[in-house]
């Protein structure tokens, strides 16, 4: 049992002045993994302090001097790579596959960042001024649990490439995953006070982060509704905000795809990281002529779909990261069964012989409108909806017709096609035939999945600000 009962402000790992404890709960047993100390508004606040005096200096780096401390954290990361798997996988129950690619994603932040510190021109002209992008401030990063070192990085690297100071508040469930990497951040050596971590609760270091007047800017991951209040506190101080919220991302097979190459991938996009996933293509439109041939594949592809152990290399499916996301999912299953959905395969329970976990059985439902609350809702969990379409008109608006806008996939074997599909979809990311990242592209949504982007010169300038100077 371990318990985890230090933060990290000022290039010192603290004990915090907050005297409550939140417990680590395995996913795959329900076992208690440990405790973690929370931090309080106080232990908030002196992380802020120590970030607005490190952003005086910091904001005078050199580019070069930023390149390095992003390679010396990138080193120190890669020094501990079997440990950073081991700890997504006994704590949130990320499978070994997921994982794995999530420390790549980890590495590759940095890779994108140093890049675009190689080429970014920080002072340009423009009419007949001189721009010039200065870091904005101290930063409050706020994520997550289904990816929270892989958002640290992303988030992170891209502040320092600005010259910007940080805040993070990671997930109170993440508690193992933040001490590996902050033990990373001390060991690259940066200056006192860069990165400051503060674990604790949403409603109480989260909520003093997004009303602090000395935080710039804030960038959060999380849901919907979070954003939303984030986004109102941060208004009173006129913070900058960038919001990755969630997503019902539509995955379109035009009806000239190869069903047999497309409906393994689609059941990826829709179960990677066990349906816990911002981007997951949780919504299948299929061509009507195309259903049966369709079903068939998914029964297939899903029965050699193997859920259980996230430690097993061949798992694909593991557990919900808590006993409330299952119960938020199997919630979910029960509002399908009750709108007049038709499952397909799965269900409500758990799979045999996994009861111990929070496993939840990967379920498809046919029969879906694109009305149903299971076709308009986040879920977060292994459940996709097919919806069938006569035309691609048709397939387009339904894509649309959703509040989110996050990310979608359209496939066809005429890739022109497909590229014209995509244009019309309303997402701030589409896939076209496959599934993969651009750290160089910006990432975000339309509508409510969010406002701005990481990632590429969009997502850096999302750290800086333009001051002209008119000649
Ligand atoms: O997210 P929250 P949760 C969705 C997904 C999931 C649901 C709930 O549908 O089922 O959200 O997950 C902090 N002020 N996504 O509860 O609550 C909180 O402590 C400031 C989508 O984990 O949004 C955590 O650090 N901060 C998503 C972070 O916000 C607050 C990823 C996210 O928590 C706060 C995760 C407050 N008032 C969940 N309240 C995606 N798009 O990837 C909470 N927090």
């Amino acid at each position: 049992m371990k318990t985890i009962d230090k933060i990290y402000i000022n290039g010192e790992f603290i004990t915090p002045e907050g005297s409550e404890y939140f417990d680590l709960i395995s996913p795959t047993t329900n076992e208690k993994l440990g405790k973690v100390l929370l931090g309080n508004k106080k232990d908030t606040q002196n992380a802020i302090a120590a970030a607005k005096t490190a952003f005086k200096t910091f904001s005078k780096t050199t580019i070069s001097e930023r390149i390095q401390y992003l390679k010396n954290i990138k080193a120190s990361i890669e020094k501990r790579k079997e440990e950073f798997i081991a700890v997504m996988i006994k704590e949130y129950g990320g499978t070994l596959q997921f994982s794995t690619i999530s420390y790549d994603y980890m590495l590759m932040s940095f890779d994108a960042a140093i890049n675009l510190l190689n080429t970014y021109n920080f002072t340009k002209i423009m009419g007949e001024s001189e721009v010039q992008m200065t870091p904005l401030g101290v930063v409050g990063i706020i994520i997550p649990w289904n990816s929270s070192n892989g958002f640290i990085c992303s988030k992170l690297s891209t502040a320092i490439a600005a010259g910007c100071t940080v805040v993070i508040k990671p997930s109170e469930m993440s508690a193992q995953q933040t001490q590996l990497i902050t033990e990373c951040l001390h060991e690259a050596g940066l200056p006192k006070g860069i990165f400051n971590i503060v674990n604790g609760l949403g409603e109480i270091v989260g909520a003093e982060i997004s009303r602090n007047p000395d935080i710039a800017k804030i960038s959060f991951t999380g849901s919907t509704n979070v954003g939303k209040i984030i986004a109102k506190e941060a208004a009173e101080t006129m913070k900058r905000v960038t919001l990755e919220l969630g997503g019902k991302s539509p995955n379109i097979i035009l009806d000239d795809a190869d069903l047999e190459q497309v409906i393994p991938l689609a059941i990826i996009a829709a179960y990677m990281n066990s349906g816990q996933a911002c981007i997951a293509g949780t919504r299948l439109l299929i061509p009507e002529n195309r259903l049966e041939e369709a079903k068939e594949l998914l029964k297939k592809t899903l029965s050699d779909t193997i859920v259980g152990d996230p430690e097993n290399k061949t798992t694909a499916v593991g557990p919900m990261v808590s006993a409330k996301q299952y119960e938020r999912i199997q919630n979910y299953i029960q509002i399908g069964i009750n709108e007049g959905a038709e499952i397909l395969i799965g269900g409500l329970g758990k799979p045999a012989g996994l009861e111990k976990g929070n496993f939840v059985k990967p379920t498809v439902f046919i029969n879906v409108n694109n009305q149903m609350r299971i076709a308009r809702e986040e879920i977060f969990g292994p459940v996709l909806s097919v919806i069938t379409y006569k035309t691609e008109e048709e397939a387009i608006e339904i894509a649309n017709d959703t509040t989110y806008g996050l990310q979608a996939y359209v496939n066809s074997s005429d890739e022109k096609r497909a590229h014209k599909v995509a244009s019309q979809i309303n997402a701030g990311r589409v896939q076209i035939n496959g599934i993969g990242h651009d750290p160089m592209a910006p990432f975000g949504g339309f509508k409510q999945s969010g406002i701005g982007r990481e990632f590429g010169t969009i997502g850096l300038e999302a750290y800086l600000e333009p001051r002209a100077l008119i000649r």
